[in-house]
């Protein structure tokens, strides 16, 4: 029986020997051929499907670890900053541990798939008149100043759990692939990722990490006061990681780039028309891949390519009504339905 990323690669990770497992069977995510985009992109392309983790999201595989340490030091109480993923997944494992979660969340920015988690799992939900990164410093003064533990990728066990996906991959495949392309927001993922597969030893793949436009402060070398972007996963001005992003690009001899939300948009379509619905921040991997699939000097050409889907499109179904077709309306009479069906 499976029995989470802990029980499997938990050999691998630097956690305490107190770590109590809190597990919701987070991890084993397929890690799926895209034959077709593949095709049309010149490469052989793979998805890590993040979003069947068990709140919907990659943030499960840091959070388990996380949590595990906190319970094994009778922690009561965890907070932390979040575009919202991450404070449905700390809502999750904090219930599963009883233990009381706090989380902050920039007002009227968070989609609403993770809104309804954190309240679902019952944690107490603060919104904040502000960004993610101001709502980030304020969940790191309070836990510096009180015995309340903080979730955030700042939390190291965060990035050893995180490490778990690197692992997949490289036992599905045999090996690392050799690019992987993924969405950088507050850059704890791609953090993980590198180390994880530096330590695996199964080879290095290049990373190609992607920003959004209006959100891209390490692209653009500084932060951003106000960042904006329909990918409000990624949101974030001020990556609490950036500098350790910045040298596992560099070091991957990979690459940093921004895309556009219509690119994202697009990305996000292109997906969902081989079968996986990701939301907006999840398709960002993938925008970035197509828009280095247009250069002459495309370097995954002929390439196995993995792109890091991070979370489940059901997380923001709001996006698909404001920018995809909506639903045709007919009578419910036999003649309107055949003439709706032949004149699409
Ligand atoms: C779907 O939940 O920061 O670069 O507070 O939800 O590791 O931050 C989410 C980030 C990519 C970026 N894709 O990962 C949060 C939060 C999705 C995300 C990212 C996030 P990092």
């Amino acid at each position: 029986m499976y029995r989470g990323v802990l029980e499997r690669y938990g050999h691998w990770l630097d956690l305490p020997a107190y770590t109590q497992v809190v597990t919701l069977l987070e991890g084993n995510t397929p890690l799926i051929p895209m034959p077709r985009l593949g095709r049309e992109v010149g490469c052989e392309l793979f998805v890590k499907f993040e979003g069947v983790n068990p709140t919907g999201s990659f943030k499960d595989r840091g959070m388990t670890a996380a949590i595990s340490e906190a319970a094994g030091r009778g922690v009561q109480t965890v907070i932390c900053a979040s575009t919202g993923n991450t404070a449905a997944s700390a809502a999750a494992y904090a219930a599963r541990a009883g233990m009381r979660a706090i989380v902050l969340i920039p007002e009227g920015k968070v989609a609403v798939g993770k809104l309804a988690g954190a309240l679902a799992y019952g944690a107490e939900v603060i919104q904040v008149q502000g960004s993610f990164d101001a709502a980030l410093s304020l969940v790191v003064e309070i836990t510096q100043k009180t015995p309340i533990t903080l979730v955030n990728s700042i939390n190291p066990y965060r990035i050893e759990g995180q490490k778990t996906a690197a692992f997949e991959i490289c036992d599905t495949l045999g090996r690392a692939p050799d690019w992987l392309c993924l969405p950088v927001g507050n850059a704890g993922n791609i953090t993980s990722y590198w180390a994880g597969f530096r330590q695996y030893q199964k080879g290095q793949p290049r990373l190609l990490g992607v920003q959004a436009e209006g959100a891209a402060p390490l692209v653009y070398g500084h932060p951003i006061e106000h960042p904006e972007t329909i990918a409000t996963a990624i949101r974030i001005g001020k990556p609490a990681r950036g500098e350790q992003a910045l040298a596992a690009i560099q070091e991957s001899q990979g690459k940093l780039l921004a895309v556009s939300d219509e690119a994202i948009l697009q990305a996000q379509r292109l997906l969902a028309s081989e079968g996986l619905w990701v939301e907006p921040a999840s398709a960002a991997g993938f925008a970035g891949l197509l828009a280095e699939s247009q250069r002459p000097d495309f370097p995954m050409r002929g390439k196995t390519v993995v792109v890091v889907c991070t979370g489940h499109g059901l997380k923001d179904p709001a996006i698909i009504a404001e920018h995809f077709a909506s639903p045709r309306c007919i009578p419910a009479e036999y003649d309107a339905l055949v003439e709706a069906v032949l004149r699409p």
